[in-house]
């Protein structure tokens, strides 16, 4: 067990726990499941709306994300590691039970990008803003502007980065002990490091909504815009069926509408688990050599509140809260370590 996962396990009183998926479980209402470790906290937020009596789903997977949002991290919000311009772009997006939806792409020096995401879906006609209209908007609606400095953690890895300017993703870099340029396990004060955060919710009405929020890849062309903030992507919700969300190379799952995808499955019958492991499939079986390079893990839950998650490579892990639960898991995977395909 690498010392990321000790420690997280060791600190929640946990390390005697195995971390396998289930193969199956039986659905409960509420309940909200989000991407990596980090997850715990993102559910214990959310957990706060969503126990609520006649709680909305949609309140409590926006609690989660700008949770999250506050938290310095390499790859979520303004603390995030910057474009190889050096500048933190920030994508995100949120879906309620309606299809409402809304989004924003390569937003700057704004601190809550999921509230500005919901702005977009309830008081436009329009679901996606990007760039410099996204910032206009959300100024416009009462979001301060941030000071665009780098965290110190950011600058201290962008300047690493210079030294090769190499764009190169790395698979699972949140559960890494090596990661070069790339996010640490830990930061300095001993707070642990984390990915972009997706997280879905049912409420006790049986109703669903997603969010995701992210700083993207680091070290991106200026203008990039990854899976995170695309619905049907990096999120999608269909509350007669269920909800999906995504984590890792972000070209990979826009390629495959990778979460309209996995509801889709789920609309056919197969398990969350099921579905998100054909989705992976429809990306290994694209191209088998280059799918052994990159990580992409969907997590998905449906309508009943049955969950499950899959991966292309070990290492993807999701959390789940429910009742007095919160736990995290590692997921299944696709590739073996020796590189054949499950
Ligand atoms: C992206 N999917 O921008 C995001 C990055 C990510 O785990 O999920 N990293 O492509």
């Amino acid at each position: 067990m690498d010392r990321k996962k000790f420690l997280t396990l060791s600190s929640l009183g946990l390390s005697s726990l195995p971390l396998f998926s289930f193969a199956a479980n039986s659905g409960t209402k509420p309940i909200v499941i989000s991407t990596w470790e980090s997850g715990m906290g993102v559910n214990a937020a959310a957990w706060e709306v969503l126990s609520k009596p006649g709680a909305r789903a949609l309140d409590a997977v926006e609690a989660g994300a700008i949770h999250i949002e506050n938290e310095i991290s390499c790859c979520v919000g303004i603390g995030g590691y910057p474009d190889r311009d050096g500048i933190v772009t920030l994508d995100a997006c949120i879906m309620d039970e309606h299809a409402n939806c809304g989004a924003v792409a390569g937003i700057e020096r704004i601190k809550h990008p999921i509230s500005v995401a919901r702005k977009v879906m309830e008081k436009t006609p329009h679901v996606l803003l990007v760039g410099n209209g996204a910032q206009q908007f959300a100024i416009e609606n009462g979001f301060p502007k941030e000071s665009g400095e780098l965290s110190d953690d950011a600058k201290k890895a962008y300047a690493e980065w210079l030294k090769k300017s190499e764009y190169k993703p790395v698979i699972n870099i949140e559960n890494k002990k090596q990661n070069g340029p790339f996010a640490p396990n830990f930061f300095d004060d001993g707070t642990p490091n984390h990915d972009t955060m997706g997280l879905v919710a049912l409420d006790a009405k049986s109703d669903l909504s997603g969010a995701v929020t992210t700083s993207g890849m680091a070290f991106k062309l200026h203008g990039r815009v990854g899976d995170s903030p695309i619905i049907g992507a990096g999120l999608f919700v269909d509350n007669e069926v269920g909800a999906a969300t995504s984590s890792g190379l972000g070209e990979e799952v826009i390629r495959i509408c990778g979460t309209h995808l996995v509801v889709e499955f789920m609309r056919q019958g197969y398990s969350p688990e099921l579905a998100c492991k054909k989705a992976c499939e429809r990306i290994v079986n694209r191209d088998r050599v280059k799918a052994k390079t990159l990580q992409v893990g969907f997590l998905a839950l449906n309508k009943k509140g049955e969950y499950g998650a899959y991966s292309i490579q070990s290492g993807f892990v999701f959390s789940v809260k429910s009742g007095k639960e919160n736990r995290f898991y590692q997921s299944k995977y696709l590739i073996k370590n020796d590189g054949t395909v499950k």
